[in-house]
């Protein structure tokens, strides 16, 4: 059989955002399903736009990612992002799904996934999200494919961790066997999301954002195609109590597997049972990293961008 011809209409780039890759302007690629799944609205869409103001604030231009009328578009507009946080039927994008969800043409959320893939075919680096998927817990088989896409696009990921609904030393385990390094900025124990995390090891430490972007210049430097994970603690003033934040987690598990939830449902339905029984505190934690990434994948762009690694 031929090969099938990429397709370069399916993916396009606003007049802002290629005009800065043009450039050389620093980008920060952002995903959706956060807006559309993660946080209920109005939040989600008062956060949509505070991580584009933080990203600019701090040098870059954002490119939000979403599928809109059967093209890939890389940088949305307000119209966009408040389709995306408003309208019931847009779908979760992780990689399996961009291709059925382009050929119906409807609107869909990519997930930490498929905006990897979105960023590195647009020639972004830098991409801020709140958490990433990873291996579930228990013996479901559950492993997130933002594992996937970080082993095998080149790609940095600014996050605080994952969260404790995962099995958070196997997800570590999983993201050394793919070859992805974690790097823990400003912390030496891999972030918890709500929490900055206990005893788990990141691969390295760094103390800055120029010691991330040096290391990963030197990463990719070197032709490795995986991507990074660069793992932020959430501010300590923001920081949830740890207690609270395990009972909820405790609780939102027995309920998930108590109405049989299962596959790309799992998450979602967790996040909001999560945001229920914590009466929104965990929301305001989360929205509360998402913006201190935004401000760190920010300086991260703008620091590989910097002339001083051009040479
Ligand atoms: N974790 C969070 N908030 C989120 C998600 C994960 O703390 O919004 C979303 C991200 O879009 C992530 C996706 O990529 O859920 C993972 O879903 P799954 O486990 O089905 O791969
Ligand atoms: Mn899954």
């Amino acid at each position: 059989m031929n090969d099938l011809p990429e397709d370069d209409t399916r993916i396009r780039l606003s007049d802002e955002v290629a005009e800065a890759l043009h450039a050389g302007t620093p980008v920060v690629a952002l995903e959706s399903t956060i807006i559309s799944h993660g946080l209920p609205h109005p939040r989600n869409l008062e956060t949509a736009h505070a991580i584009e103001t933080v990203v600019r604030e701090n040098g870059s231009v954002p490119a939000t990612v979403a599928l809109l009328d059967g093209v890939i578009q890389v940088g949305l507009e307000d119209s966009d992002l408040d389709r995306i946080a408003t309208s019931g039927d847009v779908a979760k994008v992780s990689l399996r799904d961009i291709g059925w969800v382009l050929a119906r043409g409807g609107p869909g959320a990519t997930t930490v996934a498929a905006t990897m893939f979105a960023a590195h075919r647009a020639g972004i680096r830098v991409f801020a999200t709140g958490g990433i998927g990873g291996v579930h817990r228990g013996d479901s088989g559950d492993v997130s494919a933002d594992l996937t896409a970080l082993g095998t696009l080149p790609v940095a990921v600014v996050c605080a961790g994952a969260k404790a609904i995962l099995d958070l030393p196997r997800t570590l385990e999983h993201l050394e066997t793919l070859g992805v390094p974690v790097i823990g900025q400003g912390t030496d124990v891999f972030p918890e999301f709500w929490t900055r995390g206990t005893d788990l090891p990141v691969t390295i430490r760094a103390d800055d954002t120029a010691e991330t972007a040096s290391i990963l210049r030197a990463h990719w430097s070197t032709g490795l195609t995986t991507g990074a994970v660069v793992a932020v603690p959430v501010p300590a003033e923001n920081e949830a109590d740890p207690g609270v934040v395990e009972e909820a987690v405790n609780l939102g598990l027995t309920e998930a597997a108590a109405r049989g939830v299962s596959g790309s449902a799992v998450t979602p339905f967790l996040l909001a049972h999560i945001a229920e029984s914590t009466t929104g505190a965990s929301i305001d934690t989360n929205v509360a990293l998402v913006l201190n990434n935004a401000t760190t994948a920010g300086r991260i762009a703008a620091e590989l961008a910097s002339p001083a690694y051009q040479a």
